[in-house]
């Protein structure tokens, strides 16, 4: 199982991480998978699909969203990790902030951890030293109930990849091995359009700080507000666009709603960077 990750990050294609949302309020597909059935049923097919990953949150973090306590995201997440894992040996990502939700899922099954914040919270980062998994820092500028009232930076990828930076070493530090280390700009968490389309552009410039890259722009808002306002549900053909840049740019990671459709335009990229 171990070795499933490191492989899926050494392979020179990238990754598809489908997601799963265990929780009641996030924006696009927000209650549809509380009950457990329809859960392993969404993440089957998501395999079938072609998801390498599963990404299970069990606390929204679109903005605005409120808190939840450690007791609700275990039970919320804790029984569908322990349910996927008697279906499937499928990667499954844990997306969490909390110490003791990562510990409690890796015990369960699960295989990498996922943190929004970073490894910010007290006891993270000798949490996942200590369970010694791939561990996946965001960058995030402010908090999800604030983030995008005013987001604002002197160059976005600069201070993005300094924050970046600090997270690493801290990780590295604490005994967190160089290959277990997946670093995300975060599009969309504090971010304005500009910011997330300069960001996108300069996508290669975080392979500087030598870390496996993880991408997630599925049906975000920055997609609808390049498309006239599209809504959440009419994202998929921009997502699919931007997946598809992300894998050109050798993203090892791509974290999505529609699993099918991003299979098979990183099919046809990687054919393409195949091609004499
Ligand atoms: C991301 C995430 C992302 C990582 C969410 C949404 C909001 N984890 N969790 N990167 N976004 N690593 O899916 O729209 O971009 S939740």
């Amino acid at each position: 199982m171990k070795n499933m990750i490191l492989n899926l990050l050494q392979s020179p294609k990238p990754s598809i991480m489908g997601i799963l949302n265990v929780t009641p309020d996030s924006f696009s597909d927000g209650g549809l998978f509380i009950k457990k059935e329809s859960a392993i049923k969404h993440v089957l097919q998501m395999i079938a699909d072609g998801a390498d990953i599963i990404d299970i949150g069990g606390e929204s973090t679109r903005p605005g969203a409120r808190e939840v306590s450690v007791n609700e995201e275990l039970q919320r997440v804790i029984p569908i990790i322990e349910m996927i894992r008697e279906n499937s040996d499928i990667v499954i990502s844990i997306d969490t902030s909390k110490p003791v939700v990562m510990h409690e899922a890796i015990k369960a099954g699960a295989n990498m951890v996922n943190d929004v914040n970073a490894l910010r919270a007290d006891d993270a980062v000798a949490t996942v030293a200590k369970l010694d998994v791939p561990v996946c820092l965001m960058h995030m500028q402010g908090t999800p109930g604030t983030m995008q009232l005013t987001p604002k930076y002197g160059d976005v990828v600069t201070e993005v990849s300094s924050f970046l930076a600090e997270r690493v070493s801290v990780c590295r530090n604490a005994g967190i091995k160089q290959e277990n280390i997946i670093i995300d700009p975060g599009f969309g968490f504090g971010k304005t359009l500009e910011h997330n389309l300069r960001l996108f552009k300069h996508l290669d410039e975080f392979f500087n700080l030598g870390c496996h890259l993880l991408v997630g722009v599925s049906r975000k808002s920055m997609i609808g507000a390049v498309l006239d306002n599209a809504p959440a549900d009419e994202r998929l053909y921009g997502s699919i666009a931007l997946a598809t840049l992300a894998a050109w740019k050798n993203t090892n990671i791509i974290r999505v709603h529609d699993v099918k459709a991003t299979a098979d335009a990183v099919n046809l990229c990687q054919a393409v960077k195949n091609a004499q």
